[in-house]
């Protein structure tokens, strides 16, 4: 029920096989925790919930001498001596917030020792052992280590202080201002758990179109109380910083960062906000794009304006996370172009506590786009990647859409920078250029909506962008096991059919809206459904018809040589790549080139054929999805699945409604018939 919704990932459901319920309670019987500080308090109080649901038994701190078959859960520093020296070997392994969980036999005793350097790495450990347990694995002879392979794992929360979300679409912000600091609501402990529990370690609490009154002592009071509700969690509070914020809650003339009054006054708010959250984590600024102001205002650049505020949190072990999200109207020639251009120049003149933020592509957030060029173009500099886990181009909280397949198309991209086998990934590890700092960004996909994120299935796109936060390596296909399983049941006949669909949704979803390479051909503003046509806004590259360039003569966007020569911002192995129309791949092709009607795919049909085919294989993918679920009645509450069934009925229709919308607007242009296989529009 709504309930279950709620609940997320932890459902802990109780287990119905007594033969595995039996095999688990022979291994625990019972906890010692070693320490006493509030994260091990949350990790044991979430142990014991854990297991007790899926158990069915209460197990507690053991009341006799018997020192066996215990979970032990402490990390390195409170360890007996002899258990420090046996994990010798695992504790050189493990990073700062890894985890160890091993089976340890002694004297004849086995217990399972869960253990890291800190505490926050023990929480993690717990849950990824009730994971064992939520997916039924094995806990026999365990013997995990596991460490984070990028140091900041965050959510970029678009909130406005007025409650509502840019781009949000599960509901108003999870905060409520107007209640805080005073009542803390249950629902944040909840957040907090759930980031914890997939390694999540800092949220930006409101939007990067920011509002400077964050940062003053009336709000700060109540992030301060979010921050501690958190922290037993290791999650971090990070603000956006409006540039002109010295101004505007100030009292000053000016924002220019090299002006001595406002280098100071940033001093002094961050020793203001340290002073009540010493863990503040530090500033993400978007600056100079899309109107909202920055260092250029004051003839100024990004440099200049970054290592200010990088120096005012540097003192306090702060970060500044700079975005590279940068346009601008009087550079209209491509817009995919113009992030590379301004950025790169700037490469090793950062501080090292900022990391500049990018996005997975060059336009925003398409369905489908190229892996952004900055990503390794800039070995002295730290840069994170900014995902988008809010489905603001791809159909909402109402379109199914399995994400994770999208971060791993772009994080296994290679770079080729430096040489073959550079993935986007190994840029953002660190592992490329041994950067000081590692970080990677998701715009949240949260609201106070009952179940969080609007689409019960959107609650995946959360926990895969964590999943991959942690480790960048790993295949979607597991997370959407793990996810599928603790979310909602083992059974296999459950399972398999609808990972299958899950990982499916990506393509049908590129298929439908945005086949071949075509992309922004959303209705201009809102970004919901089709709208190829010439929208009603006043800058061209807002306007979908800058990025088809649809004509009587062909389709698409020349960014090869012959065209805007975006492609040159690669490696030359990549950008040879792209230019080359016969060796781009398809699913970018139309990215990168324009082209005639006639044109002849690999398959041999004419890209004008080929483009409906596309669009009618998303419709099919869809109708196949929607088949998928309805066979799913009886492995799930009726509640949940009810409510899928919905959402994907409207899915159904409204992918015909792209390829309807989309297929009778270009072929004014084409002036031909839809091919065979391809239903006509009604
Ligand atoms: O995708 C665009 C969105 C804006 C957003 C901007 C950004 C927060 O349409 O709503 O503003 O990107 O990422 O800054």
């Amino acid at each position: 029920t709504a309930q279950k919704d709620y609940k997320l990932w932890l459902q802990y459901e109780s287990k119905t096989d007594r033969e595995i319920i039996t095999k688990y309670l022979n291994t625990i019987q019972g906890i010692e925790i070693l320490g006493s500080s509030e994260t091990l308090k949350v990790a044991l109080a979430e142990l014991e919930l854990g297991l007790e649901n899926m158990l069915g038994k209460k197990i507690t701190h053991p009341t006799d001498n018997e020192q066996n078959n215990l979970i032990v859960i402490g990390n390195k520093s409170s360890l007996p001596l002899t258990l420090q020296e046996n994990l010798k070997s695992e504790f050189e392994k493990v990073s700062k917030d890894g985890f160890i969980i091993k089976t340890i036999t002694s004297k004849g005793k086995k217990n399972i020792v869960i253990t890291g350097k800190n505490d926050v790495a023990v929480l993690y450990g717990v849950f990824n052992f009730l994971r064992l347990i939520q997916t039924n694995k094995s806990i026999e002879n365990l013997n995990i280590i596991d460490s984070p392979k990028i140091d900041v794992r965050i959510l970029n929360h678009w909130d406005n202080l007025d409650g509502t979300i840019e781009r949000g679409y599960a509901g108003f912000s999870l905060w409520n201002w107007h209640k805080l600091p005073d009542f803390i609501d249950q629902r944040y402990i909840d957040y907090a758990r759930a980031n914890a529990s997939i390694g999540i370690n800092g949220t930006v609490l409101n939007n990067v179109n920011a509002n400077a009154l964050i940062l003053t002592p009336q709000y700060l009071e109540k992030v301060q109380a979010l921050a501690t509700a958190f922290r037993p969690y290791g999650l971090k509070v990070y603000l956006t910083a409006r540039f002109s914020a010295p101004i505007e809650i100030g009292g000053l003339k000016t924002a220019d960062p090299l002006n001595a009054d406002v280098i100071n006054w940033w001093k002094n708010k961050a020793a203001e906000i340290y002073a009540r959250i010493p863990n503040f984590g530090g500033f993400l600024v978007k600056a100079n794009s899309e109107g909202q102001p920055g260092p250029q205002n004051y003839n100024r650049n990004h440099v200049d304006g970054a290592n200010m505020l990088a120096d005012a949190v540097a003192p306090f072990g702060g970060i500044v996370m700079w975005r590279a999200f940068v346009y601008s109207e009087h550079d209209a020639d491509d817009r995919a172009k113009q992030a590379y251009s301004e950025f790169v120049p700037y490469d090793g003149k950062f501080r090292d506590n900022v990391i500049v933020q990018v996005k997975n592509g060059a336009i925003d957030f398409q369905p489908r786009e190229p892996f952004h060029p900055l990503f390794g173009a800039m070995p002295k500099t730290n840069t994170m990647m900014e995902f988008q886990i809010t489905q603001e181009y791809l159909g909402f909280s109402t379109h199914l859409v399995y994400l994770p397949k999208l971060y791993q198309e772009v994080l296994e991209s290679d770079t080729y920078r430096k040489s073959k086998g550079a993935t986007v990934a190994k840029v953002i590890d660190g592992s490329l250029y041994n950067n000081k700092i590692t970080g990677i960004a998701g715009v949240a996909n949260i609201g106070n909506d009952l179940n969080w994120t609007g689409h019960p299935f959107a609650q995946a796109n959360w926990y895969g962008f964590g999943r991959l936060a942690w480790n960048p390596y790993l295949d979607s296909e597991i997370i959407a096991d793990e996810w599928l399983k603790s979310t909602f049941s083992n059974d296999e006949n459950f399972v398999k059919p609808v990972k299958e669909m899950m990982l499916q949704s990506r393509e049908a979803v590129v298929n439908y809206m945005t086949p071949l390479g075509l992309h922004h051909i959303m209705d201009t503003g809102h970004h919901y459904g089709p709208g190829p046509w010439v929208g009603n806004l006043s800058r061209p590259e807002w306007n979908p018809t800058y990025y088809h360039k649809a004509d009587t003569k062909g389709i698409g966007f020349d960014r090869s040589k012959t065209g805007s020569n975006a492609t040159a911002q690669y490696a030359p192995e990549v950008a040879k790549l792209f230019d080359d129309v016969t060796t781009c791949p398809e699913k970018d092709l139309l990215w990168f080139h324009h082209l005639s009607w006639d044109y002849k795919l690999k398959n041999g049909q004419s890209l004008w054929d080929g483009i409906a085919l596309k669009y009618q294989e998303g419709v099919d993918e869809v109708a196949s999805m929607n088949a998928t679920w309805n066979k799913m009645t009886n492995y799930i509450d009726k509640e949940r699945f009810k409510e899928v069934q919905m959402l994907l009925n409207i899915q159904n229709k409204e992918a015909k409604w792209w390829r309807d919308a989309c297929l009778l607007y270009f072929q004014q242009f084409s002036g031909k018939e839809l091919p065979k296989g391809v239903e006509k529009p009604t």
